[in-house]
């Protein structure tokens, strides 16, 4: 039996009351269904899940230009929002709170998935090093166009009407996608980023898009339901910045002066090793009066030793979320933890998705 220890203690996030400091990362699995459906599985997913006290969904395109993996889920069409609305309903049913994450992957892109073939959309036209992962196999990158200063009203108004359906879905609230290489953090940085214009160039004018898109999602969703997540250091997608600290201090700053609910920081590489680069995230969570969500690697003993420290009021879990539905539960009683299986992580049906034992089920097969 574990300690009492503050993950266990509830947290007043803007409207809401989290039971626990426990938070389901938004995690990409690719099963949506036809017209980029949630999958009806995805139902009993997140159902399962519900005793965390934030769920974050999978990544969800706001348009289908914001698309770059193959059966990601959208919210822009009714349809779409009528499968989330399934999902808000049994989280609900079952006691939970859950935003979506709203996204655009920018670069992140191949032809086939974009409008009539074109190109993916960027703020410069350089290809990443990457792949993506369509038509059932990995392919790279497509070589992108650079937006015109005349589509980014566009790309905002796309942002704003993914949190306007989010709330018809039934969604407690919004978190932006400003992390790991994709359309913002894509702006946000130098190494994507050779703008000219006043979306370019200086720290000011990188982190404009980011900022905009965060006003006008607030302005929709309410800034007490909009969270955002970024970051600062992740070389995911093939992002880079010379001097991220300035560049994250200034965005916190703003993000601070829009009252946003929470910021989700993914500290060091995403899915990787947490020092790869220097970075204060302290200097983050003093300039920002809402709620810091840290993220990464987080085991039980990182969590209570980061909480205890002050430094997070929430800790989001990722692969732990995956192969365990009842995380709370398991760590609350210091029980074993099921192992995630990377084979099932993307794609394909209820096996490695829905079929995780809780506790009770593995100590009891019925
Ligand atoms: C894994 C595979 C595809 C996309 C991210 C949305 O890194 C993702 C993602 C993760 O934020």
């Amino acid at each position: 039996m574990s300690q009492p220890t503050k993950l266990f203690e509830p947290f007043k996030l803007g409207p809401l009351t989290l039971p626990n400091r426990l938070v389901m990362a938004p995690l990409t699995r690719n099963r949506a269904v036809a017209g980029l459906v949630p999958n009806p599985l995805a139902v009993e997913y997140y159902g399962q899940r519900a005793s965390a006290g934030l769920l974050v969904t999978e990544a969800s395109q706001v348009s289908q230009q914001g698309q770059g993996y193959q059966d990601t889920p959208g919210i822009y069409s009714k349809e779409q929002v009528a499968g989330w609305r399934a999902v808000t309903d049994r989280v609900h049913a079952r006691g939970g709170r859950i935003f979506i994450q709203l996204w655009h992957v920018g670069r992140i892109s191949h032809t086939s998935l974009q409008p009539n073939d074109g190109a993916p959309v960027a703020p410069s036209a350089i290809r990443a090093k990457g792949k993506t992962f369509v038509g059932g196999t990995f392919a790279d990158v497509s070589e992108p166009r650079a937006l015109e200063l005349s589509e980014i009203p566009g790309i905002i108004e796309s942002f704003r009407r993914g949190a306007a359906n989010a709330l018809e879905a039934g969604f407690d609230g919004v978190e932006i996608h400003g992390a790991n290489g994709y359309l913002l953090d894509q702006f946000a940085k130098d190494g994507a980023n050779k703008r000219t214009d006043t979306y370019g160039g200086s720290i000011e004018n990188r982190a404009r898009l980011m900022l905009e898109v965060s006003k006008a999602v607030a302005a929709e969703a309410g800034a007490e339901r909009t969270g955002i997540r970024i970051s600062p250091v992740t070389p995911a997608n093939d992002i880079s910045d010379s001097n991220p600290q300035p560049l994250f201090d200034h965005i916190v700053d703003h993000l601070n002066a829009l009252k946003l609910v929470y910021i989700h920081v993914v500290e060091g590489a995403t899915g990787g090793p947490r020092d790869i680069a220097p970075f204060d995230y302290g200097s983050l969570r003093k300039r920002f009066g809402g709620a810091y969500i840290a993220n990464n690697g987080y085991d039980l003993e990182l969590a209570n030793k980061t909480l205890a420290a002050n430094a997070a009021d929430l800790i989001a879990f990722g692969k732990l979320y995956i192969a365990n539905p009842d995380l709370v539960e398991r760590f609350r009683r210091g029980a074993p933890l099921n192992t995630p299986d990377k084979a099932t992580f993307y794609g394909g049906g209820a096996k490695g998705y829905t079929d995780y034992p809780a506790l009770n089920e593995a100590l009891d097969p019925a």
